[in-house]
């Protein structure tokens, strides 16, 4: 079954930009770009004493399964140069793809939370994430992105790159 899935890419180490736009021509490899938003500078959060990231959001469809998704996500963060063995939790990184949403499943494994669990307290991923879906509902929250992103406390910089 094809299942409507949305991402969180961040880069913050070499040019971030091109990371961004290599990544996502390989997640064309799992199925359909369906929707991309706008590049955001943002402010490091939770670990702070590291580079501002370009963030985006994109909606994917596709056929995969949750892990089977996960580990192609993986096999593309390695490809770009990504390697978890040096790094620090949190820090700095050339690519990150995350999966915030897999329809409205709601998932929680040793290796997998879906919804991710910290997407609601990000200006980084909400910020994007109301371009291309404001009115799609937190499966376990049960409010809107643009809600969540309205309900966020001010702060967490951002700045808007590209349309
Ligand atoms: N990712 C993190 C931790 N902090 N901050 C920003 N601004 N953007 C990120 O993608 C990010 C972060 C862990 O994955
Ligand atoms: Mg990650
Ligand atoms: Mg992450």
């Amino acid at each position: 079954m094809l299942k409507a899935v949305y991402l969180s890419l961040g880069s913050n180490v070499g040019d971030r930009e091109a990371n961004l736009r290599a990544a996502i021509a390989d997640l064309a490899v799992l199925g359909e770009v369906a929707k991309i938003s706008s590049f955001y500078e943002t402010e490091p959060v939770e670990v702070t004493n590291q580079p501002w990231f370009l963030n985006c959001a994109v909606k994917l469809h596709t056929e995969k399964m949750p892990r089977q998704l996960l580990a192609a996500l993986l096999g593309i963060e390695r490809q770009h140069g990504r390697n978890r063995s040096k790094e620090r939790t949190k820090g700095p990184r050339t690519i990150d793809l995350d999966i915030l949403l897999f329809g409205n499943s709601v998932i929680e494994t040793k290796e997998l939370t879906i919804p991710h669990p910290a997407m609601h307290q990000r200006r980084f991923v909400l910020e994007p994430m109301v371009e291309i879906a404001p009115e799609m509902r937190h499966p376990m929250l049960k409010r809107t992105i643009r809600e969540l992103l309205n309900a966020l406390p001010s702060g967490q910089q951002s700045v808007r790159k590209s349309p």
